[in-house]
This record gives structure tokens, C-alpha cells and sequence, in this order.
């Protein structure tokens, strides 16, 4: 897969090189306390009702770190939230869409079992508060459907992984709540044929966290439906786990022509990119995007992708993830807006709604619209949610963009003399389609080149 490589676009900010400089897709061997989720055994299926089906991951974890992890749930102890929440959720892949269908409550652990099996190695046993080093905890899938051990989300702050315990709780009935809830629609094999689906468990540990070692806490593994069951679809995993990654990497898997790349926001945590332009006929490329938050607590409340003057954008979209069982956050759909020279997702802001539906960490929403135009390596804009700095993050990856950036009409990475001369010619002039070779100057995007476009170009001019 590619990941974030530099184009000759002059004036990329240093952002993304600083991104590329996290963009790591393989776990390490951690210091300190580090958990890897090491396998995901099973995928059950537990209720159906009026159209939702309840699912449950079981999870295998291993403390690949050099000292023991903390597993306790004591509520009479200060430490009593010194143990990892389990949160799981399923992904479909289908005619180039990657997208989340379901999510659960975090499951709350207790008792780190301390098995072997850990790739291996030797397990160093401790009591049940722990897991010692090289030593495997498994959680069966009826364990982690065990409502009264589910917890909201919204208390996980993932990025260092604290939380209060015990957890709200509040009041539930019925075999739906809090656990992995999927649209039964979703995974019906006569309205999907030919959909893949991938099943994710992610692992939060405060001591896991705070060393630094919470990238490599998630697994995904491909799963298929067997039939139907309970009102609704038996799934279940085939192929291998794969340790230490997010489920988004199954995208570029898939798909050579994926591209991904991580982001690791300063002070807080990881959020990843994925996307694809596809062909779709004469004048036509389809721009998906999809956007995973894995572990960053500031979360994500826009993007926005820049678009050339003149190019025509249609079937604009968005896809997320509803929350469920009274979680506290919001699950609005994003609103859609653009001034013609970028388009922009974004959720209500914060300063209005802590509670709004931003991308919060275990979720992954996609973007899609279709342009006339092709892909550019282009900056898109990633703004954050929560106040703080940076305020966003810019992450090079494809836009309908123009090839050599704005105001260079000879595309030679130079505005000079030369653009200057060709500016005068294009002045006063319509453009309406991005093509027209003016459309170049139009930094405004209003289809006219015009004094606002002049000032542009002249600051570019007295630029360094
Ligand atoms: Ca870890
Ligand atoms: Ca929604
Ligand atoms: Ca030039
Ligand atoms: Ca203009």
C-alpha cells in the first residue's frame, strides 16, 4: 500500500511529511506494559429483533510488553479501573465500499486468565489481576455479550485510556442492548451477494495507553454468513486473524489501488485515511474516502476535499454508524456543504454540542461523491473536534484538484513572470468548466477570473 508519498505539489505544509514519519502499519515489540489482540476465535450471533441483530466477538489478547498489565475490577479499589474495555464491531466490504455496519457497548474485563499461547512464547503466570508477560487471556463470545458487563463508549477516553468505574449503567431490557447491533439488512445474503464482511475487536488499557502501546491493541478477521438463525444471519470467522492491526487495513488488502495512510495526532492518538477513485465511465471517477478513528479523543468533526473551479460533483454521501442502547452521543448524519473550491463534511460543532456526532474513536465513516474530473495528490483537511492544537490535520492524499495547484498556469512548480503574463490574457473572463486552461486563476471558485483572483496570484508572487 502507499502511504502518503510527497508529490512535486510546491507548498505541501509539513504536516503530512510529519505524518509519514508515524506511518508504521506493523506492531513492535512493546516495553512496558503492551497488549496486542492477538486472535479472534468466534462470531456469534445472539438475538434478532425487528430488523437489528446482536452479535459478539470473542477475543484473545497477549501482553507481548516486559512487565505484567493490570487487570482489575475491583470497584472497593483506587486502581479498580486498571483493567481493558473490549469493543467490537463488523465491517462490509462491497462494490468498493469499506464500511461499518455495527458496533457494541466496551465490554469490561475481569480477570486476566494467563494462559499460553502467546506466539509461543512462555507465559509468566501471575494471579488474576494481571496478565503476565507472554502469557494469552481469552473472552468466549457469550463473555463478551454479557450485557451487565457492557459499558458506554462515551466513558473511554481512548487516547489514555482512562475510565471511571464501575460504568454508568443505565436500565436495558430485551437481548438487543449494548451489545454489537447490526441492521439485519445489512447482512442479508440476498440483498449483499457478494459482500465480504471483516469483524474487529479493539482492546482499551489505561497502562497499555499511557506506555505508548495502543496502536497495535485491535484486530480484525474476515468473516462470512452460514445461514440463517434466531430471525437472522449466523455469521461466522474463516481465514486468520490479523494481530495488531485496524480493520481499515483489510480495505487496501483487498485492493491494491487502496490507499492508506495513519495519523498520529500530537497528545492524543491515531486516526487512519483510507480511500479509492475509481473509473466509472467518459468524464466520470467515483472519490470514496474512508475515515477510522482509533484512538484519538479530540475525534474528528470535518473533512473537507478541495475541487477544482468548474468541476461538476454529484452524488455527494456519507455513511456512519448510528449509536444505540441510550448512548449519550448524537448519530445525526454530517451536513454537506461547499463553496465550489472545496466540499465539506462536518458535524455539529463542539462549542454547541460536546455530545454532537463526531467520529469517535472505534468508528469509521466513509465520504463519496462523484467528479468529471480526475484524482490529484491533493491536501484534504481533517478538522478536529474537540478545542486544541493543531486545529486540523492535513493529510496528502486525492482530490479533484488542479495538477500544479492554483495560479500556475505553465505547471512549472514556479509562479513567475510567465503566469503573470498568462493571467492578463484570462482576466475578466468565465470559466466554466475545469478544463478551460484559465480555470487555473480562479482561486475563488466564483467562475470568474477576476480582483480577487488577482490578489491571490500577487500573493503568491511576493510568496518565498
Ligand atoms: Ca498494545
Ligand atoms: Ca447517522
Ligand atoms: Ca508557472
Ligand atoms: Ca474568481
Amino acid at each position: 500500500m502507499k502511504q502518503c508519498a510527497l508529490g512535486n505539489k510546491p507548498g505541501l505544509s509539513l504536516s503530512c511529511v510529519i505524518a509519514c514519519m508515524h506511518c508504521a502499519t506493523t506492531f513492535a515489540i512493546g516495553s512496558g506494559p503492551d497488549i496486542l489482540v492477538s486472535d479472534l476465535p468466534f462470531i456469534v450471533i445472539y438475538n434478532e429483533t425487528n430488523g437489528i441483530s446482536a452479535y459478539a466477538i470473542a477475543t484473545t489478547s497477549c501482553n507481548i510488553g516486559d512487565v505484567p498489565i493490570p487487570w482489575i475490577d475491583d470497584v472497593e479499589s483506587p486502581d479498580g479501573n486498571r483493567h481493558p474495555v473490549i469493543a467490537q464491531n463488523l465491517y462490509r466490504y462491497e462494490n468498493n465500499r469499506f464500511e461499518q455496519i455495527g458496533m457494541s457497548w466496551v465490554k469490561h474485563g475481569f480477570c486476566g486468565v494467563n494462559d499460553n499461547g502467546c506466539d509461543g512464547s512462555t507465559c509468566i503466570a501471575t494471579d488474576c489481576d494481571s496478565l503476565g508477560v507472554g502469557c494469552t487471556d481469552t473472552y468466549a463470545a457469550f463473555t463478551n455479550a454479557n450485557q451487565v458487563r457492557l459499558g458506554p463508549r462515551s466513558e473511554i477516553n481512548a487516547s489514555t485510556g482512562d475510565f471511571p468505574y464501575p460504568f454508568t449503567s443505565p436500565s436495558y431490557t430485551g437481548g438487543l442492548a449494548r451489545r454489537m447491533q447490526v441492521q439485519t439488512d445489512d447482512v442479508d445474503p440476498s440483498l449483499h451477494p457478494l459482500a465480504r464482511y471483516f469483524g474487529e475487536g479493539q482492546y482499551i488499557s489505561p497502562d497499555d495507553s499511557q506506555f505508548g502501546n495502543s496502536t497495535n491493541t485491535i484486530a480484525y478477521r474476515e468473516a462470512e454468513v452460514t445461514g440463517p438463525n434466531l430471525g437472522g444471519w449466523a455469521m461466522g470467522f474463516v481465514d486468520v486473524t490479523t494481530a495488531g492491526l485496524p480493520a481499515i487495513h483489510a480495505w487496501p488488502a483487498l485492493d491494491p489501488e487502496v490507499q492508506l495512510t495513519s495519523i498520529d495526532i500530537i497528545n492524543d492518538g491515531r486516526i487512519n485515511l483510507a480511500w479509492k477513485v475509481s473509473n466509472c465511465g467518459t468524464d466520470c471517477w467515483a472519490y470514496e474516502y474512508l475515515l477510522h478513528n482509533q484512538t484519538s479523543d479530540r475525534s474528528v468533526g470535518s473533512l473537507s476535499v478541495p475541487i477544482a473551479s468548474g468541476v461538476d460533483i454529484t452524488s455527494i454521501g456519507f455513511h456512519d454508524v448510528d449509536y444505540h442502547s441510550d448512548e449519550i452521543f448524537d448519530s445525526t448524519d454530517w451536513v454537506i456543504g461547499s463553496n465550489g473550491c472545496q466540499l465539506e463534511w462536518a458535524t455539529t460543532d463542539h462549542a454547541t454540542n460536546p455530545l454532537a456526532n463526531a467520529l469517535r474513536w472505534g468508528t469509521a465513516y466513509n465520504f463519496r461523491f462523484i467528479a468529471n474530473a480526475p484524482p490529484v495528490a491533493t491536501e484534504i483537511a481533517i478538522g478536529l473536534f474537540k478545542p486544541g492544537t493543531p486545529d486540523a490535520i492535513h493529510v496528502l492524499a486525492a482530490a479533484p484538484s488542479h495538477p500544479c495547484g492554483m495560479t500556475d498556469f505553465n505547471c512549472d512548480l514556479l509562479v513567475d513572470l510567465v503566469d503573470f503574463a498568462a493571467f492578463q490574457e484570462c482576466f475578466d473572463t468565465t470559466v466554466t468548466t475545469f478544463t478551460d486552461p484559465c480555470a487555473v486563476f480562479d482561486t475563488d471558485c466564483n467562475s470568474n477570473i477576476d480582483v480577487v483572483d488577482f490578489s491571490a496570484l500577487t500573493d503568491t508572487l511576493a510568496g518565498p
